[in-house]
């Protein structure tokens, strides 16, 4: 019997599979139907251990502040590019696999041993799919979807590993005993599958893309209207009337919401259909509720709050900080009219996505700030922000904030942890203070009679404790006091800047701050596992 080749079933699983990819995505882009790529992903991330998950994490991110890559923009899309090619890999080496078992048995490649070959690799990956998806079709229609694709992705691939092996060599072809020509060579088999399966890949992925494209456009749309009527003008904020002016390249004090960084565990956020959304608060309480979005925002007093939010597994000068502000009810109103029973120790807060964080209640009737929050820059939460509600908690990072709230119980138990707390990030999560130079504006110099300044600013940040001084050093020189812009509240970050006498040359600029108090910064450098990143932010200019 002929060989067949490992290499020839490496390369049809591998050509199959780009086309299953680009019609999945092309279904998902369609009709929103499941895209098995990264379900797969963000099961395997749910399921591995957290010091592996960290670790890869980890690895990711320094490889892009390597390569000077914005984190915040880049982290989402790297890890869809790495669930592609890991889906890639999958289908390439059971491709691979199945070549190995029926030369091991003698056996000849067939339909029917293709379709096994599909349900085997199928199978599994619609369970998990279904499990885990966000896909807003109904399980039924991804199930047939599915089955169609890994179906046919493994009735081809039984079909056309035997079409090629009943094709002779070329060197066969060339010789003289060759009868009939009209059968294609090997190579030219496996090149007429080669076109048409790139063909079904670059239409498949190409029309998606176009689709998506032309989605987000119209989302994009809609956003800036909706933010544009809203008055985000700088002038009704309470601090418009501060003369201290951001250094010039600092970022936005107040973060438009298309640049707020993002953080959700899954390949892509979460969507909850705002149509029958309920909200139960159940557990140890008097009357359990079950809360619509409207009981929320029209039988409880609302509250407006400026917030800088920032994520704990940002490094220092982390862009994975912003502010706006968050409307929504305090959890004390709420709990009231549940009724918190004896012996309650904690909420538990369950997530769409499948994250989850408990509360102290300790800490909730201590603080009535901490709300359960519907919109943030005065509309409707957008989706990648939780839709429709999350919680706000000050002076923690988000780690311990929930977006996506399916449910909210309280409990007794006082042994729960979180999401990342099983994964050995910090219980607490309080905000560890930090200040970041955003700019050394050596392009906007200013003049103090002779002398020329150059503006250098940026933030700093203290959860809920307040900035009462923030500082400036070049080329470890003396410490030099930045002047400070009133915050938007005393939840956000602090806008600071100092004019500093300008000086050609290289030099490296640092920055510390201290809290309300006093409290200094800590300035010894730690990573940002498990507490928080500390340590001094500088830069290296040369002017
Ligand atoms: N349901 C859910 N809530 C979540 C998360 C998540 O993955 N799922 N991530 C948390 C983390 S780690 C952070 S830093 C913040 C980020 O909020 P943002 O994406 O609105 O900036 O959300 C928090 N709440
Ligand atoms: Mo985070």
């Amino acid at each position: 019997m002929k060989k067949y080749r490992v290499r020839v079933g490496i390369l049809i699983g591998f050509l199959l599979t780009s086309s299953m990819i680009a019609l999945m995505y092309l279904g998902n882009k369609l009709l929103r139907l499941s895209f098995v790529p990264f379900d797969l992903f963000d099961w395997v991330a749910r399921v591995l251990p957290g010091p592996i998950i960290t670790f890869g994490i980890d690895a990711m991110i320094d490889t892009m502040i390597f390569l000077g890559i914005n984190v915040a923009e880049a982290a989402k899309t790297a890890e869809r590019a790495i669930a592609i090619i890991q889906f890639l890999g999958v289908g390439t080496v059971i491709g691979a696999i199945y070549v190995i078992v029926l030369n091991r048995v003698s056996a000849k490649p067939s339909a029917q041993s293709g379709n096994l070959l599909g349900a085997i690799f199928g199978l599994p990956l619609i369970g998990i799919s279904i499990a885990i998806s966000n896909s807003p079709v109904n399980p039924l229609s991804n199930i047939a979807w599915l089955i169609i694709l890994f179906w046919g992705w493994g009735y081809l691939f039984g079909i056309i590993s035997k079409g090629y092996i009943e094709r002779l060599p070329k060197a066969e072809i060339q010789g003289d005993e060759v009868r009939s020509v009209k059968r294609l060579s090997r190579r030219d088999f496996l090149i007429t599958v080669g076109a048409a399966s790139a063909t079904i890949t670059v239409v498949g992925a190409g029309l998606g893309a176009f689709l998506d494209a032309r989605e987000r456009k119209k989302e994009q749309a809609a956003d800036s209207m909706a933010h544009e009527t809203e008055s985000s003008a700088d002038d009704t904020f309470p601090n418009s009337n501060d003369p201290v002016m951001a250094a010039p390249g600092t970022r936005p004090e107040y973060t438009p919401i298309k640049n707020h960084y993002k953080v959700f565990l899954k390949t892509e956020p979460s969507l909850i259909p705002a149509e029958g959304y309920m909200l139960p608060i159940t557990g140890l309480v008097d009357s359990p509720l079950l809360l619509t979005l409207d009981d929320i925002r029209n039988n409880y007093q609302s509250r407006d709050q400026f917030v800088t939010i920032s994520c704990i597994s940002g490094r220092i000068g982390t862009s994975l900080i912003g502010t706006t502000q968050w409307t929504g009810v305090s959890m004390q109103d709420i709990l009231a009219d549940a009724g918190v029973q004896e012996g309650a120790v904690n909420l538990l807060i369950s997530s769409e996505d499948g994250f989850f964080e408990i509360v102290d209640l300790e800490l909730i009737a201590s603080d009535e700030r901490i709300m359960l929050c519907y919109a943030w820059d005065g509309h409707t939460l957008p989706d990648d922000h939780g839709f429709p509600l999350r919680i706000w908690i000050p002076d923690r990072y988000g780690m311990k904030q929930p977006k996506w709230i399916t449910n909210i119980e309280v409990t007794d138990q006082a042994d729960l942890k979180g999401y990342w707390v099983e994964r050995n990030w910090d219980e607490v999560a309080q905000v560890k203070t930090t200040s970041v130079i955003d700019t050394v504006a050596a392009h906007a110099l200013v003049t103090d009679g002779e002398q020329q300044l150059v503006p250098i600013g940026g933030i700093a940040y203290s959860g809920d404790r307040g900035i009462s001084r923030v500082q400036v050093r070049v080329d470890s020189g003396p410490w030099q006091d930045a002047t400070l812009r009133a915050p938007l509240s005393g939840t956000t970050w602090v806008i600071w800047r100092y004019d500093w006498p300008f000086v050609a040359g290289e030099h490296i600029f640092e920055v510390r701050c201290q809290e309300g108090d006093g409290t200094p910064q800590i300035e010894e450098q730690r990573q940002n596992r498990p507490s928080g990143a500390t340590g001094i932010h500088s830069l290296e200019r040369s002017l």
